[in-house]
Protein backbone atom coordinates (compact mmCIF):
# COMPACT_ATOMS: atom_id res chain seq x y z
CA UNK A 1 0.00 0.00 0.00
CA UNK A 2 1.41 3.25 -1.17
CA UNK A 3 2.67 5.84 2.26
CA UNK A 4 0.08 8.13 3.00
CA UNK A 5 1.93 11.35 4.66
CA UNK A 6 0.34 14.05 7.61
CA UNK A 7 2.81 17.71 7.28
CA UNK A 8 2.67 19.11 10.54
CA UNK A 9 3.69 22.29 10.65
CA UNK A 10 5.30 23.11 14.00
CA UNK A 11 6.18 27.58 13.71
CA UNK A 12 7.89 27.73 17.26
CA UNK A 13 10.91 29.28 17.25
CA UNK A 14 11.19 30.71 20.53
CA UNK A 15 14.43 28.59 21.96
CA UNK A 16 16.77 29.64 19.25
CA UNK A 17 19.55 31.67 18.58
CA UNK A 18 17.80 33.50 16.19
CA UNK A 19 13.88 33.65 17.50
CA UNK A 20 10.51 34.97 15.73
CA UNK A 21 7.22 35.01 16.25
CA UNK A 22 6.85 34.86 12.05
CA UNK A 23 5.28 31.66 11.09
CA UNK A 24 8.12 30.07 8.92
CA UNK A 25 6.32 27.02 8.04
CA UNK A 26 3.58 29.44 6.32
CA UNK A 27 6.48 31.11 4.94
CA UNK A 28 7.59 27.76 3.02
CA UNK A 29 3.74 27.01 2.09
CA UNK A 30 3.31 30.14 0.09
CA UNK A 31 4.66 30.98 -3.44
CA UNK A 32 5.58 34.59 -3.94
CA UNK A 33 7.66 36.27 -6.45
CA UNK A 34 10.89 35.16 -5.76
CA UNK A 35 10.17 31.36 -5.91
CA UNK A 36 8.77 28.74 -8.39
CA UNK A 37 7.17 27.03 -6.16
CA UNK A 38 5.61 26.80 -2.43
CA UNK A 39 4.93 23.54 -0.65
CA UNK A 40 1.09 24.10 -0.88
CA UNK A 41 1.36 23.94 -4.16
CA UNK A 42 4.06 21.20 -4.49
CA UNK A 43 1.57 18.92 -2.46
CA UNK A 44 -1.58 19.86 -5.09
CA UNK A 45 0.59 18.82 -7.87
CA UNK A 46 1.53 15.55 -6.23
CA UNK A 47 -1.62 14.31 -5.06
CA UNK A 48 -3.55 15.56 -8.21
CA UNK A 49 -0.72 14.41 -11.01
CA UNK A 50 0.91 11.53 -9.18
CA UNK A 51 -1.62 10.03 -6.93
CA UNK A 52 0.41 10.98 -3.98
CA UNK A 53 -1.67 10.38 -1.02
CA UNK A 54 -0.09 13.80 1.37
CA UNK A 55 -2.26 15.91 3.31
CA UNK A 56 -1.86 19.13 5.14
CA UNK A 57 -2.67 18.91 8.58
CA UNK A 58 -2.06 22.55 10.02
CA UNK A 59 0.22 23.81 12.43
CA UNK A 60 0.65 23.24 16.14
CA UNK A 61 0.48 26.54 17.62
CA UNK A 62 2.29 27.36 20.79
CA UNK A 63 -0.44 27.91 23.20
CA UNK A 64 -0.94 30.80 25.92
CA UNK A 65 1.08 28.69 28.64
CA UNK A 66 4.10 28.33 26.16
CA UNK A 67 3.53 32.22 25.61
CA UNK A 68 3.65 32.58 29.31
CA UNK A 69 6.82 30.75 30.42
CA UNK A 70 8.25 32.07 27.53
CA UNK A 71 7.61 35.57 28.68
CA UNK A 72 9.32 34.30 32.06
CA UNK A 73 12.21 33.05 30.62
CA UNK A 74 11.15 29.99 31.93
CA UNK A 75 12.80 28.19 28.74
CA UNK A 76 12.59 24.71 29.98
CA UNK A 77 8.63 24.68 31.17
CA UNK A 78 7.95 26.43 27.58
CA UNK A 79 9.53 23.29 26.03
CA UNK A 80 7.90 20.75 27.79
CA UNK A 81 4.17 22.59 26.86
CA UNK A 82 5.28 22.78 23.29
CA UNK A 83 6.43 19.36 23.46
CA UNK A 84 3.06 17.55 24.66
CA UNK A 85 0.84 20.26 22.46
CA UNK A 86 3.23 18.81 19.09
CA UNK A 87 3.42 15.22 20.18
CA UNK A 88 0.08 14.58 20.06
CA UNK A 89 -0.28 15.64 16.76
CA UNK A 90 2.38 13.27 15.85
CA UNK A 91 0.81 10.44 17.45
CA UNK A 92 -2.80 11.19 15.85
CA UNK A 93 -0.43 11.13 12.36
CA UNK A 94 1.20 7.28 13.73
CA UNK A 95 -2.41 5.88 15.07
CA UNK A 96 -3.97 6.94 12.10
CA UNK A 97 -1.27 4.91 9.92
CA UNK A 98 0.15 7.81 8.08
CA UNK A 99 3.76 9.19 8.04
CA UNK A 100 4.24 12.64 10.06
CA UNK A 101 6.62 15.15 8.45
CA UNK A 102 7.06 18.22 10.91
CA UNK A 103 7.85 21.65 9.75
CA UNK A 104 9.98 23.56 12.25
CA UNK A 105 10.16 25.89 13.76
CA UNK A 106 13.83 25.33 15.19
CA UNK A 107 15.65 22.28 16.54
CA UNK A 108 13.57 22.47 19.71
CA UNK A 109 10.48 20.96 18.19
CA UNK A 110 12.42 17.48 17.22
CA UNK A 111 12.17 16.95 21.34
CA UNK A 112 8.35 16.87 20.60
CA UNK A 113 8.42 15.03 17.54
CA UNK A 114 10.69 12.62 19.20
CA UNK A 115 8.76 12.04 22.25
CA UNK A 116 5.82 11.01 20.43
CA UNK A 117 7.97 8.45 18.16
CA UNK A 118 9.51 7.16 21.08
CA UNK A 119 6.41 6.77 22.69
CA UNK A 120 4.00 4.56 19.75
CA UNK A 121 7.43 2.47 18.53
CA UNK A 122 9.92 2.36 21.36
CA UNK A 123 7.51 2.59 24.56
CA UNK A 124 3.91 0.70 23.03
CA UNK A 125 5.27 -1.67 20.90
CA UNK A 126 8.87 -2.28 22.61
CA UNK A 127 10.62 -1.52 18.89
CA UNK A 128 14.03 -0.34 18.69
CA UNK A 129 13.99 3.28 17.01
CA UNK A 130 17.54 4.21 15.15
CA UNK A 131 17.68 8.42 14.93
CA UNK A 132 19.23 10.12 12.21
CA UNK A 133 20.09 13.57 13.10
CA UNK A 134 21.58 15.48 10.09
CA UNK A 135 23.21 18.53 11.50
CA UNK A 136 26.04 20.81 11.91
CA UNK A 137 26.25 20.82 15.13
CA UNK A 138 25.75 17.22 17.38
CA UNK A 139 22.74 18.92 19.71
CA UNK A 140 23.95 17.43 22.49
CA UNK A 141 24.97 20.38 24.95
CA UNK A 142 24.27 19.74 28.17
CA UNK A 143 25.50 23.14 29.75
CA UNK A 144 23.33 25.99 30.83
CA UNK A 145 25.26 27.80 28.57
CA UNK A 146 23.34 29.03 25.08
CA UNK A 147 20.22 27.97 23.54
CA UNK A 148 17.96 24.92 23.76
CA UNK A 149 17.63 24.41 20.43
CA UNK A 150 21.00 23.08 20.33
CA UNK A 151 20.06 20.60 22.99
CA UNK A 152 17.46 17.90 22.10
CA UNK A 153 19.44 14.93 22.12
CA UNK A 154 21.05 16.04 25.84
CA UNK A 155 17.20 16.86 26.32
CA UNK A 156 15.75 13.22 25.75
CA UNK A 157 19.29 11.22 26.72
CA UNK A 158 18.77 12.59 29.80
CA UNK A 159 22.09 14.25 29.58
CA UNK A 160 20.10 17.68 30.43
CA UNK A 161 19.24 18.27 33.68
CA UNK A 162 18.67 21.39 34.67
CA UNK A 163 15.51 23.73 35.81
CA UNK A 164 13.46 20.27 36.44
CA UNK A 165 13.63 19.11 33.06
CA UNK A 166 13.61 14.90 32.71
CA UNK A 167 12.47 12.60 30.34
CA UNK A 168 10.10 9.05 31.41
CA UNK A 169 12.78 6.50 31.35
CA UNK A 170 10.60 4.21 29.22
CA UNK A 171 10.96 7.52 26.52
CA UNK A 172 14.44 8.01 26.91
CA UNK A 173 16.86 7.96 23.85
CA UNK A 174 19.60 5.98 24.37
CA UNK A 175 23.25 6.95 22.69
CA UNK A 176 23.25 4.04 20.25
CA UNK A 177 20.18 5.12 18.61
CA UNK A 178 22.04 8.17 17.65
CA UNK A 179 23.37 8.58 14.27
CA UNK A 180 24.83 11.90 12.91
CA UNK A 181 25.41 13.28 9.49
CA UNK A 182 27.55 16.52 8.37
CA UNK A 183 28.52 17.39 12.03
CA UNK A 184 31.40 19.92 12.50
CA UNK A 185 30.95 21.74 15.13
CA UNK A 186 31.13 20.54 18.82
CA UNK A 187 31.29 22.37 22.26
CA UNK A 188 33.64 20.17 24.30
CA UNK A 189 30.81 18.44 26.28
CA UNK A 190 29.14 17.52 22.80
CA UNK A 191 32.40 15.82 21.94
CA UNK A 192 33.02 14.10 25.18
CA UNK A 193 29.51 12.37 25.06
CA UNK A 194 30.18 11.30 21.30
CA UNK A 195 33.37 9.87 22.40
CA UNK A 196 31.70 8.15 26.03
CA UNK A 197 28.43 6.69 24.07
CA UNK A 198 29.53 5.35 21.46
CA UNK A 199 27.55 7.50 19.20
CA UNK A 200 28.02 7.00 15.62
CA UNK A 201 29.15 10.17 13.85
CA UNK A 202 29.60 10.56 10.11
CA UNK A 203 30.91 13.57 10.30
CA UNK A 204 32.30 15.68 7.51
CA UNK A 205 35.76 15.05 7.69
CA UNK A 206 34.33 11.22 7.45
CA UNK A 207 31.80 12.27 4.63
CA UNK A 208 35.27 14.09 2.58
CA UNK A 209 36.57 10.57 2.70
CA UNK A 210 34.37 7.99 2.20
CA UNK A 211 31.65 10.11 0.35
CA UNK A 212 27.63 10.42 1.00
CA UNK A 213 26.81 6.79 -0.73
CA UNK A 214 28.68 4.78 1.60
CA UNK A 215 27.67 6.43 4.37
CA UNK A 216 24.15 5.84 3.70
CA UNK A 217 24.44 1.88 2.98
CA UNK A 218 26.81 1.45 5.92
CA UNK A 219 23.80 3.22 8.22
CA UNK A 220 21.46 1.65 6.43
CA UNK A 221 22.54 -1.80 7.11
CA UNK A 222 23.53 -1.02 10.61
CA UNK A 223 19.94 0.42 11.26
CA UNK A 224 18.55 -3.30 9.49
CA UNK A 225 20.99 -5.28 11.81
CA UNK A 226 20.05 -3.15 15.11
CA UNK A 227 16.68 -1.67 14.78
CA UNK A 228 12.91 -1.90 13.80
CA UNK A 229 12.32 1.83 12.93
CA UNK A 230 14.42 4.74 11.81
CA UNK A 231 13.37 8.87 12.00
CA UNK A 232 15.09 11.78 10.30
CA UNK A 233 15.72 14.78 11.59
CA UNK A 234 17.22 17.27 9.19
CA UNK A 235 18.26 20.52 9.88
CA UNK A 236 18.71 23.10 7.19
CA UNK A 237 22.46 24.24 8.78
CA UNK A 238 23.66 20.87 7.78
CA UNK A 239 24.27 22.42 4.02
CA UNK A 240 26.84 24.51 3.57
CA UNK A 241 26.68 27.78 4.67
CA UNK A 242 28.98 29.32 2.16
CA UNK A 243 25.25 28.71 0.25
CA UNK A 244 22.87 28.65 2.06
CA UNK A 245 22.62 31.13 5.31
CA UNK A 246 18.55 30.99 5.25
CA UNK A 247 19.29 30.07 9.39
CA UNK A 248 20.19 31.67 12.50
CA UNK A 249 23.69 29.30 12.64
CA UNK A 250 25.02 29.08 8.44
CA UNK A 251 28.27 26.76 8.87
CA UNK A 252 30.73 27.17 6.00
CA UNK A 253 31.91 23.57 4.58
CA UNK A 254 28.44 21.12 4.55
CA UNK A 255 26.99 19.10 2.57
CA UNK A 256 25.36 19.80 -1.07
CA UNK A 257 22.13 20.51 -2.36
CA UNK A 258 22.65 17.10 -4.32
CA UNK A 259 23.82 15.40 -1.29
CA UNK A 260 20.92 16.44 1.08
CA UNK A 261 18.59 15.16 -1.65
CA UNK A 262 19.96 12.16 -2.11
CA UNK A 263 20.45 11.88 1.80
CA UNK A 264 16.92 12.54 2.48
CA UNK A 265 15.60 10.32 -0.64
CA UNK A 266 17.67 7.03 0.48
CA UNK A 267 16.87 7.28 4.89
CA UNK A 268 13.01 8.19 3.68
CA UNK A 269 12.84 5.31 1.25
CA UNK A 270 13.62 2.20 3.98
CA UNK A 271 11.03 0.44 4.97
CA UNK A 272 11.88 1.10 8.59
CA UNK A 273 11.22 4.64 7.74
CA UNK A 274 8.28 6.07 9.97
CA UNK A 275 8.80 10.11 10.21
CA UNK A 276 10.95 12.75 9.56
CA UNK A 277 11.23 16.45 10.71
CA UNK A 278 13.11 19.52 8.79
CA UNK A 279 14.23 22.41 10.86
CA UNK A 280 15.88 25.78 11.23
CA UNK A 281 14.82 26.94 7.74
CA UNK A 282 14.01 30.85 8.20
CA UNK A 283 12.38 32.18 5.36
CA UNK A 284 12.66 35.93 6.67
CA UNK A 285 16.49 35.28 5.90
CA UNK A 286 15.94 33.98 2.55
CA UNK A 287 16.11 36.71 -0.18
CA UNK A 288 16.37 34.82 -3.21
CA UNK A 289 14.31 31.78 -2.24
CA UNK A 290 16.80 29.49 -3.10
CA UNK A 291 16.63 27.66 0.08
CA UNK A 292 12.85 27.33 -0.37
CA UNK A 293 13.41 25.96 -3.36
CA UNK A 294 15.71 23.69 -1.89
CA UNK A 295 13.48 22.69 1.07
CA UNK A 296 10.64 21.82 -1.03
CA UNK A 297 13.00 19.66 -3.14
CA UNK A 298 13.92 18.04 0.21
CA UNK A 299 10.87 16.99 1.38
CA UNK A 300 9.59 16.07 -2.27
CA UNK A 301 12.36 13.29 -1.82
CA UNK A 302 10.47 11.82 1.23
CA UNK A 303 7.35 11.26 -1.02
CA UNK A 304 9.88 9.09 -3.41
CA UNK A 305 10.76 11.73 -5.92
CA UNK A 306 14.04 13.36 -6.81
CA UNK A 307 14.36 16.44 -8.80
MN1 LIG B 1 20.22 21.29 15.01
Amino acid sequence: MARRYDIIGAPFNQLGFFNTTENTVEGLRRMDERTWVGLSDWIHVRNSRWRSEIRDVGDVIPNNKVIDFIAQKRNEEALAEYSNQLKSKVLHSYQSGRFPITIGGDHSISVGTLLATLDFYQNQRNERVAIVWVDAHADCNSSLESNLHGKPLAMLTNEYCHNGWSVPEELALSSEQIFYIGVRDYMPSEYEFIQRGGVTNYDMSHLDTVGMQSVLTELLDEVDRRFDRVYLSFDYDVLDGSIFRSCATPSVGGISAREAIHLVHTITSSPKFVGADFVEYLPELDSTGVSKELMVKLIDAVWGFRG
